[in-house]
């Protein structure tokens, strides 16, 4: 199947199989093959049953309109999303249902029913008014995981104006490309956050980003708290800034939802690729809230009394669709946490968990690797009973860590959804469904109905191992890239006619089950044989000392690349010699000599982006004895640093 060297070889088999458990298939929201059936059967009838849930001032007058590689979705339908969000909740039970729980990393906590969401949210909206932001207009959020980040971007949603949240924790110079980018005229920031006990200082970042800004007109920030703000100095600018707290409290909490179209813009969102500047991905309305609502409705089987809670920030898609769009189109009660999970111990995210009663925990395998590292004393000293899903989202999932999960946290009681989606597809794309699906560690098992998918070589002919390939349009589907279509042309929609390419290896197992293999741009090619880095690094995590490894090419004048791995031990111990050849053995009983690793490099941490995910790229630089390259994406410098001189000393 790989002669032309287009798909990738497969190397790692799994037997474990999990069928959902009897007690979580009682009353759960799909109980059967029902929704794949009649998606398949007709999957515009089916998206438009899962648009006909929301609430539209119009109804769409066509499903799709298609023109590859643009689609419209719900054409002609009027709605709006904070409306969707608060607004039809208020007329029943769900009025005084708690909407937002939120603790701070100090530990202060705040909390909002749907009632009060919504009069904060119009408060705010109209405060946006008043500095002239209107329909059109975009804003940039930039704050720490604090109540006014959903606050903000739903007050956006309300006036009509897409908002481009930025992560708290990027540069003031990352901050100043994407405003200009999207040309902001307000930002909405704070005077700081906290992080694993230390202070963000994000009004002085924004600050410094506005020097090299001219769209913006306002900037409103919020103070995070008497502690904080009596430490910080805000270095309020007369006429430009102006404090969150002190614009609600003269606004109004009446202000009607703007109308909007189907297809008007709801926000732009950075995402950076491999190389070049990041692309501004552009969501819209109607088709965005359809999808984000139906999959978290029915991949998380949400119920009415669930506490839910996913770990990402505001600033990633995940928050954007699973912390603030999904959960409170559905009416939701989501727990929000500011700080990081090691802070002030590394059990705060279990505390969390059973002081809040979670019944649904959303993460991503980062965490996961780092709560191994970390031992299971950790959530063993908490009840953890009131856990009754378990997700997983942002890298495929090596199979011992996902068993570690399923034991460790989920008590061998929690099914675990691994779900696959990018920020482009806006919403959930490939995911068991709960109580439905048999799943296997490691495998993201199915396309979500209406979704249809499938693995291609370079050549567009289907293969049993490849390219991952998104045959049709869906909903929540990026609609360009801000002021950029050539580019949205280019990256997405050139390798083949009319389908999507994700950027993502897969391969498909004889049951038809799906699995990530990694980023195709980490590929290794070893003496003839692509392989995807997921699977040999799945099998150094499967050996008992590891918890964390990241593999990379290093070219080889025979083989044209051999394999250098990069691996973190439990407990973040340091590795000899002894251990580097069981490892090298492990891997070669595991998946084959193929894809045995020539190097072994003990690392405490390994080089990842802000959200979590490993950098082969500069690992591929260490390895090759390169200078590194571009480290604009990378959360903390002096990981890879360390990596490089380590290397450098071993090799000589
Ligand atoms: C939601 C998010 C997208 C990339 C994607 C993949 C990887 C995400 C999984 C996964 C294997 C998964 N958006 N990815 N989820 N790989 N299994 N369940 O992460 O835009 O930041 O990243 O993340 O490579 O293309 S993202």
């Amino acid at each position: 199947m790989n002669e032309k060297g287009q798909g990738l070889d497969v190397l790692l088999t799994e037997t474990r199989r999990f069928a959902p458990p009897e007690h979580f298939k009682e009353g759960a929201v799909v109980s059967d093959r029902g929704l794949y059936e009649s998606a398949s059967a007709d999957r515009l009838a089916f998206w438009e049953s899962w648009a006909e849930k929301l609430d539209w001032f119009e109804r769409w007058h066509t499903v799709l309109e298609w023109d590859p590689p643009h689609a419209k979705w719900f054409v002609g339908g009027k709605l709006n999303v904070s409306h969707n969000c608060l607004d039809r909740h208020l007329n029943g039970p769900r009025r005084n249902k708690l909407a937002l729980i939120w603790e701070g990393e100090p530990g202060d906590v705040r909390e909002y029913t749907y009632e009060g969401l919504h009069r904060e949210v119009c408060q705010f909206a109209n405060a946006l008014k008043g500095l002239g932001v209107g329909k059109g207009d975009r804003v940039a959020i930039y704050l720490p995981m604090i109540p006014e980040a959903a606050i903000a971007m739903l007050a956006c949603t309300r006036i009509g104006a897409p908002h481009s949240v930025v992560f708290g924790g990027f540069s003031p110079e990352s901050l100043a490309d994407r405003i200009n980018d999207v040309g902001a005229k307000a930002l909405i920031t704070a005077d700081g956050g906290y992080r694993r006990g230390g202070i963000i200082p994000l009004k002085e970042n924004a600050d410094k980003a506005l020097e090299s800004c001219t769209t913006i007109e306002n900037v409103v920030v919020v103070a995070r708290g008497a502690d904080l703000t009596a430490k910080v100095d805000a270095h309020m600018r007369e006429g430009r800034d102006h404090w969150y707290h002190e614009l609600i409290a003269d606004a109004s909490a009446d202000c009607a939802p703007e109308v909007m179209d189907a297809e008007d813009l709801l926000y732009i969102l950075y995402t950076s690729g491999t190389t070049g500047k990041p692309k501004g991905v552009v969501h819209t309305t109607g088709g965005y809230l359809t999808q984000v609502a139906a999959t978290m409705q029915c991949v998380f089987d949400l119920r009415e009394d669930d506490i839910y809670w996913c770990t990402a920030d505001v600033g990633w898609v995940t928050g954007h669709s699973y912390i603030v769009y999904g959960p409170l189109a559905n009416g939701a009660t989501v727990l929000m946490y500011e700080g990081g999970p090691d802070w002030p111990e590394k059990d705060r995210f279990w505390d969390l968990c059973e002081k809040y009663g979670v019944t649904i925990f959303y993460t991503a395998p980062t965490a996961i690797r780092a709560f191994m590292k970390w031992g299971e004393e950790w959530p063993d000293k908490h009840d953890l009973s009131k856990l009754r899903l378990l997700g997983s989202v942002g890298e495929p999932i090596n199979p011992e860590a996902w068993m570690w999960y399923h034991r460790v946290v989920g008590k061998e009681r929690c099914p675990i959804v691994d779900t696959w989606w990018q920020t482009e597809t806006g919403a959930i794309m490939i995911t068991p469904l709960p109580a439905v699906t048999e799943t296997r560690p490691g495998s993201a098992t199915h396309p979500f109905p209406g979704i249809s998918v499938t693995l291609l070589d370079d050549a567009g002919a289907e293969v049993e191992a490849g390219f991952l390939a998104i045959t049709e349009p869906w909903p929540s589907m990026l609609r360009t890239i801000y002021g950029d279509d050539e580019r949205y042309r280019e990256t997405y929609w050139s390798k083949w006619d009319g389908i999507y390419f994700p950027g993502d290896g897969a391969k498909r197992d004889d049951d038809g089950y799906l699995w990530l293999l990694g980023r195709v741009d980490d590929v290794l090619s070893v003496a003839g044989h692509r392989i995807g880095t997921m699977e040999v690094e799945s099998a150094l995590v499967d050996h008992p000392a590891v918890v964390e490894a990241a593999v990379v090419g290093k070219s080889h004048d025979v083989k044209g690349e051999v394999i250098a791995a990069f691996v973190t031990l439990k407990g973040g111990k340091d590795g000899d010699d002894d251990l580097v050849v069981e490892l090298k053995k492990h891997v070669v009983e595991k998946i084959g000599a193929i894809a045995r690793p020539e190097t072994v490099i003990f690392a405490a941490d390994l080089p990842k982006t802000r959200s979590g995910k490993i950098m082969r790229r500069l690992l591929k630089d260490v390895a090759e004895g390169k200078a590194l390259g571009d480290m604009t994406t990378l959360a903390d410098p002096a990981v890879v640093e360390q990596l490089k001189a380590q290397y450098e000393a071993k090799e000589g």
